[in-house]
């Protein structure tokens, strides 16, 4: 019960009400529940967040969110020379430090760029306990993994 509690209690101090968009971006974004809707959300059905033992940790009837690829087009990645479109990465952190990575190659060169949502709703309602938004992958085979809980920035990079 304590312990029940405190952890709800932490979860509410990683709650964050924007989700920034930076990095090597012409465009630099802040997403807000506000702000989100003129992205054109998508609804998606039936996704099972699986942990790496295969165990079912949620399940999503519908979600409702904005895909990573639009995000990204909208706010416009800096590439001068197309030859390193290999090295550009998206970096998807949450304010636990929780941190996942995409390829350049991966969000649009790949039919996984069509499967990375940022998602608000989920079964009809305003996500709660894991903060505004959750990044998923809906293709990934330990979807758990890619699935990050409150989400506060996106960051393209490049490799040296
Ligand atoms: N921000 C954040 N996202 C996270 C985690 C975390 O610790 N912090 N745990 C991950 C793990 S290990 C799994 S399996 C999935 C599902 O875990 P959940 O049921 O705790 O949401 O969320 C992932 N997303
Ligand atoms: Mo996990």
């Amino acid at each position: 019960m304590l312990i029940k509690s405190l952890l709800i209690i932490a979860a509410l101090f990683n709650v964050t009400n924007k989700v920034t968009v930076k990095g090597l971006v012409e465009h630099p974004l802040e997403i807000t529940r506000s702000n989100i809707k003129a992205f054109k959300p998508e609804t998606q059905k039936d996704l099972k967040i699986i942990g790496s033992t295969g165990d079912v940790k949620k399940t999503f009837n519908s979600y409702k969110g904005v895909s990573l690829k639009s995000i990204l087009d909208s706010a416009k990645i800096t590439m001068p020379n197309h030859k390193e479109r290999g090295k550009y990465y998206i970096a998807v952190k949450a304010s636990d430090g929780y941190t996942t990575l995409y390829s350049w190659n991966d969000i649009f060169n790949n039919p996984t760029g069509d499967h990375v949502f940022l998602v608000f709703e989920v079964n009809g309602k305003p996500i709660e306990e894991d903060g505004q938004f959750v990044m998923v992958c809906s293709n990934d085979k330990i979807t758990g993994a890619r699935h990050v809980k409150w989400v506060q920035e996106i960051e393209v990079g490049k490799l040296p």
